[in-house]
């Protein structure tokens, strides 16, 4: 869960060229994120060559070429790192761990060139395309799991919706671009994917410091919840930003948010759907879902009053009362000129077409705490939508 990171998109959106400048304008003006995750459906490499990591041999660098993909350094890498090790000590006095045990996990990780190359943010500049980047999520494939999904899990859905107010189409949107219903979950060593970030960030990110703190958390939450569930450290496999499961959570919000669904007494958000389920339901509560609003609301513009540019000045974070909205010349229609929150103007680039918009509410705002993108909210809401309407559609065909 991503990662109040920009940059864990980064690798995300390479294809898109850098979808997400809305969301990523926003980020550094708002709280983190806890960040779930890093959606595992879309692991293409950056473009870009990775620099070799501070302290890393000088060799490796060339071995970091596109055409040879680069070996982990397997062996006692970080062992060896003073700041891995003196991490490894203050984890240990914090959590109240065996010194040993917790050097042991961290000086056992490998180095991984290639999770620090998806890390490495995407050239700037190419025109977003929120049709391209719909079309990656919204395709029939995805649909078809979907509808077996949501068959197969109804009655965890049923009860998450009971119990948390959040729609099931929002869960199976989720659980279907993070991992394509658990097809895509991710097969790095987590233990190595978070040091790596942990210690060898790319060293020439702009925020360098605030990554590599977060991952250093991370690891930190990771280790102190194998020791206290008894899980080895080395065993959990995720995507390369150390996500794991279904639902992509990162293990602060694992921490935080994970919950046993199922009943059987133990959380597993990598084999049990409805713990996947449940998890991500509550997630979103935590991040103040409101039940029964909707996610966003169509919008058209007035032009003889339309002030865009303060309109666009707060981002995704929802801001405006309807009266401020409509007086700026976002024009709304039936139930949205009832709605009592705050909106926000959500733009969508079309690439060399016109940009769609919205007007997103709170609860589309919640939907960007699970990964700070307004393309990225958008295609979880379409694909549960469609595949909420597939479902009635076999439905009602039988
Ligand atoms: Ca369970």
């Amino acid at each position: 869960m991503s990662l109040r990171s920009p940059l864990l998109y980064a690798a995300f959106f390479v294809a898109l060229s850098s979808t997400t400048a809305l969301a990523w304008a926003a980020k550094d003006t708002q709280k983190p994120a806890a960040g779930a995750h890093k959606p595992a459906a879309a692991k293409k490499p950056a473009k870009k060559a990775a620099a070799a990591p501070a302290g890393a041999p000088k060799k490796l660098a060339k071995k970091t070429s596109a055409k040879t993909p680069p070996k982990p350094i397997v062996g006692p890498f970080y062992a060896t790192r003073l700041e891995a090790m003196a991490l490894a000590d203050d984890i240990a006095t914090r959590r109240n761990l065996d010194r040993t045990w917790v050097r042991e996990a961290i000086g056992q990780a490998n180095f991984l060139p290639q999770v620090q190359r998806l890390m490495t943010p995407a050239p700037t500049g190419a025109a977003k395309n929120w049709a391209a980047y719909r079309a990656r999520f919204v395709e029939p494939r995805r649909i078809a799991a979907g509808v077996d999904f949501w068959q197969a899990n109804k009655a965890a859905l049923d009860k998450a919706e009971r119990d948390f107010g959040v729609p099931a189409q929002v869960i199976v949107g989720i659980i279907g671009v993070e991992t394509l219903y658990g097809a895509h979950t991710g097969d790095f060593r987590t233990m190595d994917a978070l040091t790596t970030l942990a210690f060898d960030y790319p060293p020439d990110h702009p925020r360098l410091a605030e990554r590599s703190a977060y991952f250093k958390g991370e690891l930190e939450q990771f280790l102190s919840q194998c020791n206290r569930t008894n899980v080895d450290p080395l065993a959990p496999r995720g995507s390369y930003a150390g996500a794991y499961g279904l639902p992509q959570f990162m293990p602060s919000s694992q921490v935080r948010y994970a919950i046993d669904f199922d009943g059987d007494g133990r959380i597993d958000l990598l084999n049990s759907p409805a713990d996947a389920i449940g998890s991500v339901a509550n997630y979103f509560k935590g991040y103040g879902w409101e039940p029964g609003l909707p996610t966003h609301y169509p919008v058209a513009f007035d032009t003889t009053r339309l002030d865009k540019d303060a309109l666009m000045a707060p981002d995704i974070l929802p801001t405006f009362t309807v009266a401020s909205f409509t007086a700026k010349g976002a024009v709304l229609q039936g139930p949205a000129l009832e709605h009592q929150g705050p909106l926000a103007l959500i733009e969508l680039q079309n690439g060399a077409d016109a940009p769609s918009y919205v007007a997103g509410t709170q609860n589309f705002y919640a939907i960007t705490r699970y990964n700070q993108s307004s393309y990225y909210a958008m295609a979880v809401i379409e694909l549960g939508e469609t595949v909420r309407a597939a479902l009635l559609a076999e439905t009602l065909g039988r």
